[in-house]
């Protein structure tokens, strides 16, 4: 019994030299060499060479590549290019033996396609580039969550299964509750208007669900979505914190990320700031100086945001969308009641948050919920909060996963996140 790990790989430093260890990972090679076998070990931090010398014990015999491994034994200094240092083993003992052939090759000499990486997910994780692609997921979280606590933002977790729609009807998951039709939370809107009541500056990062039956590189039926609501802010001003965010995270990753660059092949990018604020008047001059056949008041079409996304490569904000292509909380521009006051960010073509400053007045929220066909009986625990000092606030939700193809220069969804789900895809 030696699997009780002593260091990782990347903690073995030349103060160790001739110390003895316990190492543990994967046998990314094996090779006899005569009377001596070589082990390339690795574990979630680094690779190290490890030297066998004749039989070691009876284990060494059952080695083979992607095994799980423990090894007892001495650190020495190396020959080899590509090891800082290596081990001469005592002991080895194989803790879990991989099959052969795998269905998914580690290494990537062999390719495999997306659906079987999937197919396979933990043992896809052990590829060098999607670990660093899960990894820096981790990174863009921490640099969020950092960065949101600095301004003073208070993380919150809001429910995910819910007895009425969020944000009216369309796109829902309904499933039964103990009798009951309950849905899965399409986004954290209502709550975490009503939670600026209490604690002024609120953010969540959690899953949410959208029923749409889209197969396109960035729709998801389950995203994470990184919301935030603030009160005593207008648009402006939360569109400022999201670009700020957005700054921060390219910043960081970048900066501290670059053997995760390296792995992936991809340098992450620090934006030019500010960000272009184009309003939709102005897309739908350029869309028109295109020659596309369009009025205002039109939604953006994906082929439109195609050409808006050339004129303005990279992140930009798109503002001021007509009030009748906005959801009911949205509210309206004093000094031109048909705009509101919303915007996407978007870069390029992908749209990757939308948010604006928010109706705080219940006897507008009511008549708005009216026009766009909702019954605001549906919609009474949130109204009612509204009587208890609601103040004017302003959010906005960014889709994680969207923004984390941006980072590293991917056009599928599906690559950043673990366990995917769409329309095709509900297992494993
Ligand atoms: P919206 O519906 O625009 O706004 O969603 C916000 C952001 O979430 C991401 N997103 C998705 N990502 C992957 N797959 C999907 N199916 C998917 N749907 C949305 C996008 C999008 O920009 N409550 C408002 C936000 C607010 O005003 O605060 C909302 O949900 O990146």
């Amino acid at each position: 019994m030696v699997f009780v790990k002593t260091h990782d790989i990347n903690e073995l430093t030349s103060d160790l030299i001739g110390s003895q260890v316990v190492l543990g990972g994967w046998v990314e090679d094996f090779r006899r060499l005569g009377k001596m076998s070589f082990i390339t070990l690795r574990d979630v931090t680094g690779i190290s060479q490890v030297i066998i010398r004749g039989e070691l014990n009876s284990d060494s015999d059952g080695i083979n590549r992607q095994s799980v491994v423990s090894i007892k034994g001495v650190v020495q200094e190396t020959k080899a290019r590509d090891f800082a240092f290596e081990i001469k083993a005592e002991k080895i003992e194989v803790l879990g033996k991989a099959v052969h052939p795998l269905p998914v090759d580690p290494i990537g000499r062999v390719k495999s396609n997306i659906d079987t990486r999937l197919n396979h997910r933990a043992l896809d994780m052990r590829n060098q580039r999607t670990s660093s692609i899960f990894k820096l997921r981790h990174y863009v979280l921490q640099s969020l969550r950092n960065a949101l606590a600095e301004k003073k933002f208070i993380e919150i977790t809001t429910p995910k299964i819910i007895g009425s729609a969020s944000e009216g009807g369309a796109s829902l998951f309904s499933l039964e509750y103990f009798g009951k039709t309950a849905y899965l939370a399409q986004s954290p809107q209502l709550y975490k208007e009503q939670m600026t009541i209490g604690l002024e500056r609120v953010f969540e990062i959690s899953n949410f669900y959208r029923a749409e039956n889209s197969h396109t590189g960035r729709h998801l039926s389950e995203f994470t979505s990184v919301d935030i609501e603030a009160a005593f802010m207008d648009y402006n001003d939360v569109m400022d914190v999201l670009e700020s965010l957005v700054m921060d995270v390219c910043r960081f990753t970048s900066e501290d990320c670059k053997a995760e660059q390296e792995a992936i092949g991809h340098a992450i990018e620090i934006p030019k700031s500010p960000f272009k604020r184009v309003t939709y008047s102005q897309c739908v001059d350029e869309l028109k100086s295109a020659d596309e056949k369009l009025e205002f008041g039109d939604d953006l079409l994906d082929s439109h945001l195609r050409i808006i996304g050339k004129n303005h490569p990279g992140f930009f904000f798109l503002t001021d969308w007509p009030m009748k292509l906005k959801p009911f909380y949205i509210r309206e521009k004093e000094e031109d009641p048909e705009l509101s006051r919303s915007f996407d960010l978007q870069y390029g073509y992908l749209e990757l948050s939308s948010g604006g400053t928010r109706l705080h007045n219940p006897d507008t929220l009511k008549a708005r919920l009216k026009e766009q066909g909702l019954d605001p009986a549906q919609f009474q625990d949130h109204l009612k909060t509204f009587d208890w000092g609601m103040p004017p606030h302003s959010g906005w939700g960014m889709g994680l996963d969207r923004l984390m193809t941006t980072l590293i220069g991917i056009d599928n969804v599906r690559e950043v996140v673990l366990y995917p789900r769409d329309p095709d895809r509900l297992k494993p």
